[in-house]
């Protein structure tokens, strides 16, 4: 089965607006914004409601940056998550029951408390560029224990569909 997610990441000259998660799926890890996509949704209205949700932002160009499928050892759900860069925005991020924003350099992103794969593919979000790829971990992870890749793949596309 396959869940379908967002994932949206604020960027403002050369910084990136993350939100410490609060509760739930990746609790107390940095991350973008973002969750499911519901039944016959668009996955770009999907996009824009979660980031409101979670940080209050409505304005802003919406772009693509990557499509990514995570599974863990022993669950038969595939997380397939489309990554979005939101730029042009001029609406005040505000924290929210699920996330506290912060701003973060592009130097200084703090890959020690984000999901492990993570740093792999930051660096071509940061460079405007397209990819797709699939990590298998061991199993989910928090701040505490940091999740083990099992295998990855990453690529840079083209296109997105
Ligand atoms: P809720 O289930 O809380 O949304 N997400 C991931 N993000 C990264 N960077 N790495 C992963 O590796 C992820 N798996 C899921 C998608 C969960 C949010 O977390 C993202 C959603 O934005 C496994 O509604």
């Amino acid at each position: 089965m396959r869940k379908i997610q967002t994932l949206c990441i604020p960027l403002k000259k050369d910084r990136v607006l993350l939100g410490m998660k609060k509760r739930g799926f990746g609790f107390n890890m940095w991350n973008g914004f973002g969750g499911k996509v519901e039944e016959g949704e668009d996955i770009e209205i999907a996009t824009r409601r979660e980031l409101y949700e979670e940080a209050g932002i409505q304005d802003g160009l919406l772009s693509k940056a990557g499509m990514m499928e995570f599974s863990f050892i022993g669950e038969k759900t595939i997380l397939q998550v489309h990554i979005f860069r939101l730029s042009n925005f001029f609406d005040e991020p505000i924290e929210t029951e699920e996330m506290r924003p912060q701003w973060f350099d592009f130097k200084e992103i703090p890959f020690s408390k984000m999901w492990p794969d993570d740093k792999y593919w930051f660096p071509l979000f940061l460079e405007n560029r397209l990819f797709d790829g699939e990590f298998l971990f061991e199993k989910p992870s928090d701040s505490n224990y940091s999740a083990k890749i099992i295998s990855k793949r990453l690529d840079e596309v083209s296109f997105l569909n």
